[in-house]
């Protein structure tokens, strides 16, 4: 699609938003925006356009604004079927996400990466091996950077490593990723997919557009990746944890074997079993991306873990605190518990997104020594986890951190690990992650 003189309206003022109205104008578009929040909501994001050519639409929505464009693009957080957006698209009116605009002028190899859990670290570690074995190489995407304000960047050469969200890719029509890798597919986000089924189909379209020559990294310790695995058009390269695989990677006692050859130990610098799956995706996508095995092995013994994520802060009188801020599903969260044998403080809540909290009971229930609840989803989490594990109301970061610190012993181990959503109490994740540092970081020692 040509934007040449084209109504194009960005639904959303966000990060994605703000990029695709500027990429959009770059292409000679004639743009206008809307976002539910009004302008002193929305802040810098608003200010960002100032002096540009683009009506503004703050503080509501109205189905007349999106029937009147050529083109409709919605950010990744407007739900797809939006009564608006589907009123478009009964009148014809072209609905389209970042990734299909983008992948009309995305020049390079891209590798994409997809699942519930460990999509951000896997970027990053992909990122970082590509970079130790000399390419040039954008991470972007899902992970922080929306994609559409680094294509006007883009050239034939680089490897384009790109974390790819269900939001992202239900949009996705035309978009193709040279190696996709998809790590795993558990409950998440079904107050917008709704029902599973969707969220997994959201997921597939990673593989859609893939052709013969491509690659597919799939999880085989995975029920629904071993299901995805029929879909593939392209290669297809595994990886596991628990069981040898001919092409891809696995690990056993001696460490991380890629393709039959051995990469490296198992003494990471990333904890938890699932960080060695997160390797083990990141060494079979690098491998299909032509890596040598050596390189990998120093590029994942060299690696430190992204922020948020089962990110170390610090020890206070023998007891160690963890931020797993983007733990904010279920599955992530069980995850995190998994990396402890014992003495566990987890701060769980937030706010819910329609989930079973049941499957972490027993998790909790082996090394638990208190759960401490805060936010919105305290009552629900609560029932959920019966008396799997002592439970204690805190309501806020601050007294969560104060009681792990007035009762925890040394050797424990204090987990915000919460497996909600933040946008009850925090503006997001990071927020989230950087205040329960900064409390650990003023405790006293
Ligand atoms: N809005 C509307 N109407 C709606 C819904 C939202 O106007 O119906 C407005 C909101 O008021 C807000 C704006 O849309 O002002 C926010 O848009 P957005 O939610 O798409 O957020 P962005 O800031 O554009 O960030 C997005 C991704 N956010 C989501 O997918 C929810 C970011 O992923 C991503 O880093 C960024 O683009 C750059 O690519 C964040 C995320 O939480 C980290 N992702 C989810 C996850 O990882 O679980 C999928």
């Amino acid at each position: 699609m040509t934007w040449q003189g084209k109504r194009v309206l960005v639904v959303g003022l966000g990060k994605s938003g703000l990029a695709a109205a500027r990429f959009l104008l770059s292409r000679g578009a004639l743009v206008a925006v809307t976002d539910t929040r009004p302008e002193d909501e929305l802040g810098p994001a608003a200010a960002a356009l100032e002096g540009l050519p683009v009506e503004l639409h703050l503080g509501k929505q109205t189905e007349r604004l999106f029937l009147e464009q050529d083109a409709v693009v919605p950010s990744p957080g407007v739900a797809w079927d939006h009564p608006c957006l589907t009123a478009a698209r009964e009148r014809g009116i072209r609905t389209v996400g970042e990734l299909d605009i983008a992948a009309a002028c995305l020049r390079g190899r891209v590798i994409g990466i997809t699942g519930t859990n460990g999509k951000t670290t896997t970027t990053s570690l992909i990122g970082h091996i590509l970079e130790q074995a000399g390419r040039a190489v954008s991470v972007a995407g899902n992970i922080g950077t929306p994609l559409l304000s680094t294509v006007e960047d883009s050239r034939p050469d680089p490897w384009r490593v790109l974390e790819l969200s269900s939001f992202q890719l239900e949009a996705s029509r035309a978009f193709r990723c040279h190696i996709a890798v998809v790590l795993n597919v558990t409950p998440d986000h079904l107050d917008r997919h709704r029902t599973f089924a969707a969220y997994a189909d959201a997921k597939r379209r990673i593989l859609a557009n893939q052709k013969p020559g491509d690659f597919a990294v799939l999880n085989a310790d995975d029920a629904c990746c071993r299901k995805l695995a029929g879909t593939v058009d392209s290669q297809l390269l595994w990886f596991s944890r628990e069981r040898r695989v001919d092409r891809g990677a696995f690990a056993d006692a001696q460490g991380i074997v890629s393709d039959g050859r051995f990469v490296c130990g198992l003494d990471l610098p990333i904890k938890g079993p699932h960080n060695l799956e997160n390797a083990l995706a990141a060494a079979a996508a690098a491998a299909a991306a032509g890596v040598q095995p050596d390189v990998i092995g120093r590029a994942l013994k060299s690696f430190r873990p992204v922020e948020h994520r089962l990110e170390f802060v610090r020890s206070v009188q023998g007891v160690s605190y963890y931020n797993d801020s983007k733990a904010t599903n279920v599955d992530a969260a069980l995850k995190a518990c998994r990396t402890f044998d014992k003495g566990l403080w987890i701060i769980l809540g937030g706010r819910d997104k329609g989930a079973d909290y049941r499957p972490l009971s027993d998790a909790l229930a082996a090394r638990a020594r208190r759960v401490l609840l805060i936010g919105e989803a305290a009552p629900i989490i609560r029932g959920h986890l019966g008396g799997a594990a002592p439970i204690e109301d805190v309501a806020t970061m601050e007294r969560a951190v104060a009681f792990a610190r007035n009762h925890a012993q040394p050797g424990d181990s204090v987990v915000l690990a919460p497996a909600c959503a933040s946008f009850d109490q925090f503006a997001d994740y990071a927020e989230r992650g950087l205040e329960f540092k900064r409390l650990v970081k003023e405790l006293e020692s």
